[in-house]
């Protein structure tokens, strides 16, 4: 053999060991991934909790039953995730909204089929109304029997259809990985919402060897960085405007974008009104705060949106409570409008300067531009008449001593607790009064039910925010109707011995449809007078809390600090002037610019 020959040969049988090492090696590979696929074989609901896990979560909320408890059987043994059994199945939705609302994490409740999953219907629709990360578990009947009108059967997909933002019935157990993973992607990016994942029994007991894969949901893209020549012509309209307005929704919370907006509020001198649910995206002491706008906003945050020239909405999708009349709305300000969810763009408010993308992103390049290529707003004047506003359209309540005012209890609350609190409501006068008294400083502290007004949320969502934020102090605002409609979540509170604070504000009344029954309905109290209610501070004893009862002013520093200093929950009963109204009020169907300062007040009316 020549030398170039025998290099040949010698090269051909390296290459020839190569190759046989290769595919020895693939087939040990391949022998490995079999293995471990089929260590991997396991039922659908270890797969399920697996894929949990996976997405990092470590608690949830839910009550069990037949068709669920395979994944309950997983639970049993499993250490990573704390599930937290909760009284009814409607407290585990509000606390998963409200784990997310505090946390920034997906909120995760498990269910049974029918009943169960009928009962989480009110949170889901909260959360998909308020845009809450949210993901439902719900067991099924088996697939043979769906249709069938089988035991605890309904059609949790068909229910859930418009109040969620995306869900699944899983037909087989191997589509439980990606389901899982494609469930938290949906609910946790771009505008949060809830997600449903209907599990039908024989998929929860079945076999899989399914492993998740890195999925890409066809078609959901949602769009983060907003075009850059919308926001260059933002920049421009807020160096030209004379009149700017800031108006963060509950979007800018969502998106962290709070830190942006106090730049972008306090470099240019931007007064800044919030919606129900932005309270805390501006810190409300500084003095730029207008508060909150809208129905029961302040007089001058409305005064100021009717006059401003330029409104910079950022985060809100512009709810009526929120705008009132919408003819009335901002009718002289040029609207630039921020939102992850393209379809609120002008949806019920034009939008002059529409900006899609994240808020946090776009204030920020916001920001960037107006520093490197525009000037700030000369807004001197502006601010000097929005104090003449302030002056003459104060927050104020009259403080008799005959009786204990809500607004005197929730001044005192705000008072003694920190300012990283977070506060949760019901829904009526005392989410108001909660809503305008105590002083929101920083973001995720105040969680309600904005968009759907679901009475009973209170609760369960202080017991879900303290799960959220277990260093935080909690405290719920209550009312005595919406206290009644979830009050077995106090089971829940002392099992788990959860240290949070309700304080009850209670008016004998469904106080807010008294309120519109003194104002609009001839003073006839239709089936609004709550005779005859249960003294809460013994029903907080009977579940084992700290319960107490306060019908004067100078009781009321002495409980609150008994509450804060017991280490479980505790219960306050607030006995309240019951006759008390909410105000400012501006009275449905009128323009913001109509709103009344009190009962028979003439308020203010622009010319
Ligand atoms: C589940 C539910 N049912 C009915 C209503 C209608 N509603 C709105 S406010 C309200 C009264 C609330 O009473 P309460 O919880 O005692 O609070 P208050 O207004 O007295 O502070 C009612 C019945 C609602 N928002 N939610």
């Amino acid at each position: 053999m020549s030398k170039s020959e025998e290099e040949k040969s010698e090269k051909k049988s390296q290459t020839q060991t190569e190759t046989e090492n290769e595919a020895q090696a693939e087939e040990t590979q391949a022998e490995a991934e079999a293995g471990s696929e089929e260590r991997h074989e396991r039922r659908g609901a270890r797969a399920l909790v697996e894929g949990l896990k996976d997405e990092g979560v470590e608690t949830m909320f839910g009550i069990t039953g037949g068709a669920v408890m395979p994944v309950y059987d997983e639970l049993y043994d499993d250490d990573d995730i704390e599930h937290i059994m909760m009284g009814h199945e409607q407290g585990a939705a509000h606390a998963a909204e409200a784990y997310h609302s505090v946390s920034g994490q997906p909120g995760v409740c498990l269910a049974t089929s029918g009943p169960g999953a009928t009962n989480l219907i009110t949170g889901i629709a909260d959360a998909s109304i308020d845009s809450r990360s949210v993901v439902a578990i719900t067991g099924q009947v088996p697939t043979d029997l769906i249709g069938n009108d089988a035991f605890q059967e309904t059609d949790t997909r068909g229910i859930t259809m418009p109040i969620t933002k995306h869900n699944y019935l899983v037909e087989s157990s191997d589509e439980v990985p990606d389901t899982v993973q494609e469930a938290f992607h949906i609910s946790s990016t771009g505008r949060p919402g809830p997600v449903v994942i209907d599990l039908p029994k024989d998929v929860s007991k079945g076999n899989t060897q399914a492993q998740k894969r890195d999925v890409e949901v066809e078609g959901y893209n949602p769009t983060y960085k907003g075009h850059p020549e919308q926001i260059k012509k933002a920049a421009e309209a807020i160096q030209d405007a004379e009149k700017p307005v800031i108006f963060a929704g509950g979007g800018v919370i969502m998106a962290e974008a709070s830190d942006e907006i106090r730049e972008l509020a306090m470099e240019n001198d931007i007064p800044v009104t919030t919606s129900l649910q932005g309270l805390g995206a501006f810190p409300e002491d500084h003095p730029l705060s207008l508060g909150m706008l809208g129905m029961h906003g302040t007089g001058y945050a409305n005064r100021a949106i009717t006059e401003s020239d330029l409104l910079i909405a950022i985060g809100t999708r512009f709810d009526d409570r929120a705008t009132g009349k919408i003819e009335s709305f901002a009718p002289r300000a040029e609207v630039i409008h921020v939102d992850i969810d393209p379809a609120e763009i002008s949806k019920n408010i034009h939008a002059d300067i529409p900006i899609v993308g994240d808020a946090k992103e776009v204030t920020r390049n916001l920001n960037d531009y107006i520093e490197a290529e525009f000037s700030s707003p000369d807004t001197a004047d502006w601010l000097e008449k929005i104090d003449d506003w302030k002056a003459k359209y104060p927050m104020e309540y009259e403080d008799d001593e005959d009786s204990l005012k809500p607004q005197y209890v929730i001044e005192e609350i705000d008072r003694m607790t920190p300012d990283d609190t977070v506060v949760t409501t019901g829904v009526g006068q005392h989410q108001m009064w909660a809503a305008q008294w105590y002083t929101y400083k920083e973001p995720r502290t105040w969680v309600s039910s904005g968009g759907l007004g679901a009475m009973g949320v209170g609760l369960p969502m202080a017991i879900g925010a303290k799960y959220g934020a277990p260093d935080q102090e909690v405290v719920c605002i209550d009312g005595d109707g919406s206290f009644l409609m979830t009050v077995q979540e106090l089971s829940t509170a002392v099992r788990e011995e959860l240290d949070i604070t309700v304080a009850i504000l209670n008016n004998y009344y469904l106080g807010m449809v008294r309120q519109w029954q003194e104002l609009f309905n001839d003073e006839r109290y239709a089936e609004s007078e709550m005779e005859k209610l249960p003294q809460f501070d013994k029903i907080a004893e009977a579940f084992g809390a700290h319960g107490e009862r306060v019908e004067s002013e100078d009781e009321v520093e002495d409980a609150l600090e008994a509450a804060f200093e017991y280490d479980g929950p505790s219960v306050i009963d607030f006995i309240i002037d019951p006759m008390e109204n909410v105000f400012p009020m501006v009275p449905a169907g009128s323009g913001n610019d109509e709103f009344i300062m009190g009962k028979g007040s003439p308020g203010s009316r622009i010319s």
